[in-house]
């Protein structure tokens, strides 16, 4: 049982008392645990056997409720209140909860009044007009309906990097224990670190496979065994397919090349070498019937006239033209990140202190957090109104007077995320903004401007000489929500006339602005920050991987990054 596995059953509880329309806080408090423990550093299962119901609550978001929940799974592997919640509903009911623009209310309403219990049978309904019927439904919820089952399709099956990774984590862990396994590594889109993941591949070297494949196929959680054989097998684990294949040492390196693709690079690489004369596939590189090489994913390249590329960029987006003519850029990389310019704290929505948030800060080893609580707009989150600002500065600077007192190299940087309103104002006076280190201006509202609306609202925001940051520029949440309409080339030209930086939000259910729009974001000369927008201290060490990854998918180099400066440089590349 992974913490992982812990977060879906307390999302779970909480989709069901959704669709009971029971008290809206205990429906927050099981979200909140779930969003805490699936980026949790720790494993839940190691706390609660070790320090039980005491020492879970010590983890902001877990009360004792829930605390008491995670013993009970921790021991017995489920969940009586789970369990006894998903009696009460039909099980298409739950998945209809996943379709982005249907609500809870919504769904109870289709169920109760016409029976409606599936994805299929609330499509039909939609377009047969039988909704509008129902009190409080029309037309207009009819075509959001339509509009979100379609959205619903496009990512359905295909998981979020942040939920396949630890699965395939852990999965390499448990065959690592093997003798037979000599070598092992993650291939596919995962190696690649695209933002959703089909299934996950996973590639071991071994002269006894029969003994890999019997433990893969017996692994903890495991659903359904889709094929089992000698070089192949797959599994279905806890709702992901996973491909397992095993080749013989000397073809590592070519089955390495081949299975992390993408199917585009690879067909590009094959091209390359048919022009040399040589066949390249997932067993070698060969001239005729001779092996010249495979045991190294390097030897592919070499042999094609390549250098080495990052498997994050390997999309076919030009990559083999800069291998070919040594422009491989040299990519930004984890330890490369001095900073973080947008978390949150209890001052709005964040569960941890600025004081916890700066101790985490330093425990990576950054110089600089800069908290970014929100502007009053944000009503739900939180937001702070002006005297709270000037509260919150007088701890800033309580803090920032001790860690210089102790010699600490760290500096608290005053922040806000600020709401660029629809009519294009910000939300805090300019003599506020004016007083903040860093502004991050964002939009959290309104999502349906048009394109022309939109545009000219995030402009206005970047000409405004106090702010520094455009937050999740085109507001996507993956599975839920799609990027309002901008035109993002007129945002990069403006942004390089202002001097505003870009965001790139960390959070893996946003990776906003994504790789092909970093790209851009480096070809029209315009900075990027590596944010993790966390809202608790956990987080802000966990989802940074996700957005250096996006970075390297967007050929960032360290240079193209604000926060991969030291405090001052970095200071220097921003507005004030
Ligand atoms: P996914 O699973 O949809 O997120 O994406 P991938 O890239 O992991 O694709 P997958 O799992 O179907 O296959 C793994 C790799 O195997 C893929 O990246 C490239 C390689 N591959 C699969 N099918 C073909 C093919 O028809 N031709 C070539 N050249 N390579 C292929
Ligand atoms: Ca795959
Ligand atoms: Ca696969």
């Amino acid at each position: 049982m992974m913490n992982l596995d812990m977060a879906r059953i307390f999302d779970e509880i909480a989709d069901i008392l959704e669709l009971k329309a029971e008290n809206p806080f205990k429906i927050r408090a099981y979200r909140r645990a779930a969003r805490t423990i699936e980026t949790l550093a720790q494993d839940l299962k190691v706390i609660a056997e070790r320090g039980g119901v005491g020492e879970l609550k010590k983890i902001p978001g877990v009360g004792e409720g829930i605390a008491k929940k995670i013993v009970e799974i921790a021991k017995t592997g489920d969940c009586k209140t789970h369990r006894a919640l998903k009696e009460e509903v039909p099980a298409g009911l739950l998945e209809l909860l996943a379709i982005p623009r249907v609500g809870p209310k919504t769904i109870t309403k289709v169920h109760d009044e016409i029976g409606i219990s599936s994805i299929e049978q609330l499509e039909e309904a939609a377009k047969s007009h039988k909704l509008e019927r129902i009190s409080g439904l029309g037309a207009k919820v009819e075509e959001n309906i339509l509009k979100g089952i379609e959205q619903y399709r496009r990512y359905k099956g295909r998981k979020l990097l942040s939920e396949a990774l630890p699965r395939a984590e852990s999965i390499v862990h448990e065959l690592k224990k093997l003798d037979a396994v000599e070598r092992i590594t993650i291939a596919g889109s995962l190696r690649r670190w695209r933002e959703t993941i089909g299934d996950i591949d996973i590639l071991v070297v071994s002269r006894r496979p029969k003994e890999v494949m019997d433990a893969f196929t017996r692994l903890d959680g495991i659903e359904d065994i889709v094929a089992k054989g000698d070089t192949k097998s797959s599994i279905v684990l806890k709702g992901i397919d996973v491909d397992l294949r095993v080749v013989d040492a000397v073809s590592f390196g070519a089955a390495a090349h081949y299975f992390t693709g993408s199917k585009h690079h690879n067909i590009r690489i094959r091209e390359l070498g048919v022009r040399k004369g040589l066949k390249i596939n997932e067993y070698g590189v060969f001239r005729g019937d001779v092996r010249i090489g495979g045991e190294n994913e390097e030897d592919v390249f070499k042999n094609v006239g390549l250098a080495y590329i990052p498997p994050e960029l390997r999309e076919d987006r030009g990559e083999v033209e800069a291998a070919k003519e040594n422009r491989i850029p040299k990519l930004v990389e984890p330890n490369d990140i001095k900073g973080d310019l947008h978390v949150h704290t209890k001052w709005s929505d964040g569960k941890n202190s600025i004081e916890e948030m700066a101790e985490t800060g330093i425990s990576l080893g950054y110089e600089y957090v800069a908290v970014a609580d929100h502007s009053p707009a944000v009503g739900i989150a939180g937001g702070m109104n002006e005297d709270k600002v000037k509260q919150r500065e007088k701890e800033i600077e309580g803090l920032n007077t001790r860690f210089e007192n102790e010699g600490v190299d760290f500096r608290v940087l005053s922040a806000s995320e600020v709401d660029i309103k629809s009519d294009c104002s910000m939300d805090f006076t300019d003599a506020i903004l004016k007083s903040l280190d860093v502004v991050v201006g964002a939009v959290h509202s309104k999502f349906s401007q048009d394109r022309a609306t939109m545009t000219q609202r995030i402009v206005t925001a970047m000409e405004n000489e106090h702010v520094d940051i455009i937050a999740h520029p085109t507001g996507r949440v993956l599975g839920k929500r799609e990027p309002y309409e901008v035109d993002m080339g007129r945002l990069m030209e403006v942004a390089r006339d202002t001097g505003t930086v870009m965001e790139l939000n960390s959070f893996p259910n946003r990776l906003d602005l994504n790789g092909v729009h970093c790209r851009m974001a480096k070809d029209y000369g315009v900075l990027i920050a590596i944010s993790t927008d966390a809202h608790d201290a956990t987080q802000m060490g966990a989802v940074i991987k996700y957005g250096v990854a996006t970075a390297r998918r967007g050929w960032l180099e360290a240079k193209d990054v604000v926060n991969t400066r030291g405090l001052e440089d970095m200071i220097k590349l921003l507005k004030r």
